[in-house]
């Protein structure tokens, strides 16, 4: 099913019915030189998640990929995955679906997951050749087809207009990243894990405590019995307080 977007958008749309991954084609066109582009999909048939995870993408789903050429150093790209969380769940919320952040990159309702975001991007010593933010969303899709630890917006609200949400969430992104400043305030905001007792298992091992602030470009600060902990990857777990 062909959708209609609108041709002000702040990015050019690139719409397929079915793809492999809205990613691979992101990272396509940025490495041919393209920039502000949106791949959009219906549905994807390879998709993937985080450490090559599992992305389930049925029909009915907002899929899409952000190509971006932004002249940031690739240490700051982390931000740019935090203001796609923060234009998701700004852009639920004008559907009625109050959405939360969980660090670095899920947004939740009542703890199940609604949407997940995949950043990657090239870049020199000092420069980010380009950035492909993934952001899936399960927009009109059954619960059934998701993971149990999953949620739809059809299963919170009922079905909605997925061009518009997705203008919305590519208005909003446009505004943050052209206001890096505003993406912090805008991210503690809506974050349902700062003041959390949390788990985040990082590279270098295991960090336990409670989350207490998040840094630009997107550092977790966790005060540990050993003091502050700063963590700038990894999954983390909501423990119960
Ligand atoms: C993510 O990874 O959450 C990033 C997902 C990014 C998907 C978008 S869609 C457009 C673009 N094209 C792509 O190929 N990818 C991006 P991570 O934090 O690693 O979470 C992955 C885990 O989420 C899986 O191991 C499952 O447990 C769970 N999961 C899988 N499919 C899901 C779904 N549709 N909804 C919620 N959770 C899901």
């Amino acid at each position: 099913a062909a959708v209609e977007y609108g041709l002000d958008a702040p990015f050019e749309v690139e719409y397929h019915d079915s793809i492999g991954s809205t990613n691979d084609r992101g990272r396509e066109l940025a490495t041919a030189g393209e920039t502000d582009v949106a791949v959009l999909a219906d549905e994807q048939t390879g998709s993937r998640g985080r450490l090559d995870r599992d992305w389930r993408s049925p029909s009915g789903g907002i899929w899409l990929s952000l190509v971006c050429r932004p002249d940031i150093p690739p240490a700051h790209a982390p931000i740019y995955t935090l203001a796609a969380a923060v234009a998701a769940t700004d852009a639920l919320a004008t559907v009625g679906v109050d959405a939360g952040i969980k660090w670095p990159n899920d947004v939740l309702v009542d703890g199940q997951k609604l949407v997940g975001i995949l950043t990657e991007m090239e870049g020199e010593a000092d420069r980010v050749s380009w950035i492909v933010v993934g952001i899936g969303i399960n927009a009109n899709v059954d619960g059934e087809e998701v993971p149990e630890t999953a949620t739809a917006i059809r299963e919170q609200v009922g079905d909605v207009d997925r061009a518009a949400l997705t203008r919305e969430l590519l208005e909003r992104f446009d505004e943050l990243r052209t206001d890096p400043e505003s993406v912090l305030p805008a991210w503690r905001a809506a974050s349902v894990t700062l003041d959390r007792r949390v788990r985040v298992e990082t590279p270098g091992g295991e960090v336990l405590g409670r989350a207490v602030d998040v840094e630009f470009p997107g550092t977790l600060v966790v005060e540990t019995e050993a003091g502050k902990r700063r963590v700038s990857a990894g999954d983390c777990e909501h423990l119960r307080s």
